[in-house]
């Protein structure tokens, strides 16, 4: 059944946080938005990631939505809420803002096409209630995330496994009864790491898999009253700070680099930063830290001495955080643990080391490696995502003259600014390639990302422009700048998400813009300037 629904200003795709702010601000201006999602409500990563212990790695009050209908009327209960009260929040959020009204759920975007005769999208999506759905609009706003396309390794046999297997993203809704059962897990990322500190207490055993370490580092969970101070920062306030730091965050780097500080400084700085948890360790290190190989060498021997302190078996201590670093601690993103550490001093809990002895096959009723054969009830696939850029391959996107993205990307990525591409006119995106993205605290980015997006249509709209699209002059500026900043650092040095290096065949380059806000937020108003004319053609 085909259903034609009418033109819209500006259809959204996707319903997380850039979604919803993108959603309100330009229906408050007067336009006709409408949003459409896969999921069965707004949430975004949080309605899909619903795993135990998965929970967000940015603290109170930072990870809202920046708008003043929905500030502060919802009080968390812990510093780095779980995903049920994510869950939670989001629901309060639509109730405020009235966002579902505006959404069709349950249907994914499979194309969207530009017209070069009527100057429009042509957007289809595939909804699991009324079939195919088509409309037009004038402008895209693109928010499918970074985590929207799963990685699913297939190893052989693995159709013949008798129990159950799953990836983290596809929990099922009715929940998974590990307790007492024979649990693997595959993949130590972010998920990885939640899953297992989480089930360990649970589960009869728990084997991990595991490819690359995690250098995870303490959380400091708090829990939180309505009237703690988290729960009762201004809007303003809290704008103010997050914009005025390197990432989006309450904290900003260590005011010094390695080098100027006496090991005893060093020491004493890293101390402060590890004892009060969260990201710290991680995006507020030594100014030098992702630069200078000793600083980073640092880094990880401080990291490692604080992990062996805690795992009680040397062996697994060793494979855990092993004396030698096997990357440059801060290249993989560090996770956020509670528990993660003391969940191997459980003997129902070990670790096989994928670098030493690989997966051959699944069994019947296991896994079998180059060493060992295992019996297990369930499979946990933790094995990240095709970040950053995978939402994009999920959509059939082609822009003036049918030009498909997927085509435009084979070789690399090319964007303007992480929020426009050539030949894709009135296409914005956000929280996606070449942005601060991987970088940055989700929801200051996409506010950022969000507004720049709100007011380049209403520009268009305002002075009655037709369309507007980067000049192919201004995209190849933006990613050598992308790709220059991040050669100054270690980062492509190491094979992760960040580089795209963790999907084979995919181009590695560096998928975040890592400058900082700072930076970027010049770049974006230098852009604007003057009626957009340096950069993008109407
Ligand atoms: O994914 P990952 P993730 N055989 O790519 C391994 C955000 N996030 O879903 O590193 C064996 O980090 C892979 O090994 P390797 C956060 O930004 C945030 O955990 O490639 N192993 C790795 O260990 C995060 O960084 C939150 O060697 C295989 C793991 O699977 C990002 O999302 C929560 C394999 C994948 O880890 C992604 O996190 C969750 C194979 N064939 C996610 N393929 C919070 O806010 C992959 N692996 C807390």
């Amino acid at each position: 059944m085909t259903i034609d629904i009418p033109h819209y200003d500006a259809a959204i795709v996707g319903g997380g946080f850039g979604a919803v702010r993108s959603l309100y601000n330009l229906r408050k201006a007067g336009y006709k938005v409408h949003g459409f999602e896969k999921g069965s409500a707004i949430g975004g990563v949080w309605h899909h990631n619903r795993y135990p212990g998965a929970r967000v790695d940015s603290d109170v009050p930072i990870y809202q939505l920046y708008l003043e209908d929905a500030w502060g009327g919802f009080k968390f209960s812990e510093l780095f809420p779980g995903w049920k009260e994510i869950q939670a929040y989001f629901k309060y959020a639509d109730e405020k803002l009235q966002i579902s009204k505006d959404f069709t759920f349950n249907s994914t975007v499979t194309a969207c096409h530009w017209n070069d005769s009527s100057n429009n999208w042509t957007v289809t999506a595939q909804s699991t209630d009324l079939g195919e759905i088509v409309c037009t609009a004038t402008h895209i706003v693109f928010c499918t995330g970074f985590a929207a396309k799963k990685i699913i390794p297939r190893f052989k046999n693995q159709e013949g496994f008798k129990g159950q297997w799953f990836h983290t993203a596809d929990w099922p809704w009715s929940g998974v009864d590990v307790k007492g059962k024979k649990v693997a897990i595959i993949g130590t990322g972010a998920s990885g790491v939640q899953v297992i500190q989480e089930i360990a207490s649970e589960v009869g055993s728990l084997t991990v898999f595991q490819r690359s370490i995690n250098t995870a580092i303490p959380m400091r969970q708090r829990k939180l009253t309505p009237d703690s101070p988290e729960n009762n920062m201004p809007m303003k306030e809290s704008v103010e700070h997050f914009l005025s730091t390197k990432t989006g965050f309450l904290f900003d780097n260590i005011p010094h680099r390695y080098h100027d500080l006496t090991p005893a400084e060093r020491k004493s700085w890293l101390d402060k930063i590890y004892a009060k948890g969260g990201l710290r360790f991680a995006a507020g290190n030594f100014l030098d830290a992702l630069i200078d190989k000793e600083a980073n060498r640092f880094c990880y021997d401080y990291w490692k001495d604080s992990v062996r302190a805690r795992v009680k078996d040397p062996r697994k201590a060793e494979l855990l955080a092993p004396t030698q670093p096997p990357y440059h601690i801060l290249t993989k993103r560090p996770s956020l643990e509670q528990t993660f550490y003391e969940a191997f001093n459980q003997d129902n809990v070990d670790i096989v080391d994928l670098r030493n002895d690989s997966i051959v096959e699944f069994t019947e009723t296991g896994i079998k490696t180059t060493a060992q054969e295992f019996d297990f009830d369930i499979v946990i696939f933790a094995t990240g995502f095709d970040a950053v850029t995978g939402g994009f391959k999920l959509v059939d996107i082609r822009g003036q003259g049918g030009v498909r993205l997927e085509d435009k990307w084979k070789n690399g990525t090319f964007t303007h600014l992480g929020m426009t591409i050539t030949k894709m006119p009135n296409f914005f995106f956000m929280y996606g390639p070449q942005g601060p993205c991987g970088f940055s605290n989700g929801p200051t980015s996409t506010t950022i990302q969000s507004d720049w997006a709100v007011r380049a249509i209403e520009y268009i709209e305002k002075n009655r422009r037709v369309y507007m699209v980067p000049t192919e002059e201004a995209e190849n500026a933006w990613r050598k700048k992308v790709n220059d900043t991040a050669s100054l650092t270690l980062l492509p040095l190491t094979k992760s998400w960040y580089m795209g290096s963790n999907v084979e065949d995919k181009p590695v380059e560096s998928l975040n813009y890592v400058g900082g806000l700072g930076p970027y937020l010049m770049d974006i108003a230098g852009a604007e300037k003057d009626g957009y004319s340096r950069d993008f053609i109407f």
